[in-house]
């Protein structure tokens, strides 16, 4: 029996038409693999179409694309779908959702409990991004890893990896970039690309939200908050909060790392970060919430004050900090 990655390489050989789609709020592996995908369609001269239903991010317009990256369906489906980054079906949109009965979908992806939505199924947790999978994609279908089909593959699998820091790094995937390297990937400009995407107004956003700290259970929490006065004053979007409390995290004591941004009146999203055994998803759930065991979130719905008091505690009481 051929293993997923034969089979859906030779679909791609044998087929002519294809849409190609990743998970609404795109980040950079959703983003990456949807176009190197569309890179390695190009030059085996399909026909296909490149659809994310949140569109191409302002922040990743430098990267060069197959064809533009659609926020609408075709009126007719083609027979096969290339689905990626998306470890349920809902994660492709509504949209996509209502018409998965008028295609075959291959659903490609890394997360644990993907539920195997499609026709084809290629998943594997163990790979860092689903851009790496696309780099085996190619290298089956023997198509060079250079150029802007290196480039992609890069976006997703040094942002999925926290540029190669987070314990998903595997010794793959630092050979896969090497060899692109070897090739000609000009990864420093990319870095840059990657990187050199803010506004001033999200800056001046960084300095209210930073200057809102506050240390709680001796020094083990770190809080932030953000406000939608914050965001009107500054005009700046929830987007732009993004990896803030990845700062909170970095204070020497602190085990947890909090923020809350308010999201209607009385209605506070957060977010938890915390180090190796440290659980913040116990907190989370507490909340109705959920994640992983360094990385949760949820919804408060209450006022300021007694938002951040609530988590505190819970904080406190989940993870025995004292
Ligand atoms: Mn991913």
């Amino acid at each position: 029996m051929p293993s997923p990655l034969q089979a859906i390489a030779k679909i791609l050989s044998e087929e002519n038409h294809f849409l190609v789609a990743s998970h609404f709020n795109p980040d950079g592996d959703a983003i990456g693999s949807l176009v190197a995908v569309g890179h390695i369609l190009a030059s085996l001269g399909k026909t296909f179409t490149l659809y994310n239903p949140s569109g191409m991010p302002s922040k990743y317009r430098w990267l060069e694309t197959p064809g533009e990256v659609l926020d609408t369906l075709p009126d007719r489906m083609p027979p096969w779908t290339i689905v990626m980054d998306c470890g349920s079906a809902e994660r492709m949109g509504d949209a996509m959702v209502a018409r998965m009965d008028e295609t075959n979908i291959i659903n490609v992806d890394h997360h644990l409990g993907n539920p195997g939505f499609g026709t084809e199924n290629w998943v594997e947790v163990r790979e860092p991004a689903v851009g790496s999978m696309v780099a085996r994609l190619a290298r089956e279908l023997k198509q060079p890893l250079t150029g802007p089909l290196a480039e992609a593959v890069y976006l997703a699998v040094a942002t999925d990896t926290g540029f190669f820091t987070y314990g998903s790094t595997t010794p793959d995937c630092l050979e896969l970039t090497a060899a692109m390297l070897r090739d000609g990937l000009d990864m420093a400009t990319i870095n840059t690309k990657i990187e050199k995407t803010w506004s001033v107004e999200r800056l001046r956003l960084w300095s209210e939200v930073i200057d809102t700290v506050e240390i709680h259970l001796h020094d083990q929490v770190g809080m932030v908050t953000v406000t939608d006065e914050m965001f009107k004053r500054t005009g700046t979007k929830p987007g732009d909060t993004e990896s803030i409390i990845n700062f909170v995290r970095r204070l020497k004591t602190v085990r947890v790392a909090a923020i809350l941004r308010e999201e209607a009146p009385d209605t506070y999203k957060f977010s938890l970060r915390s180090n190796g055994g440290d659980n913040v998803q116990a907190v989370a759930a507490v909340f109705g919430g959920g994640g992983h065991k360094n990385a949760a979130g949820g919804t408060i719905k209450a006022p300021l004050a007694r938002a951040k008091d609530m988590l505190v505690q819970c904080i406190g009481e989940s993870m025995d900090l004292k």
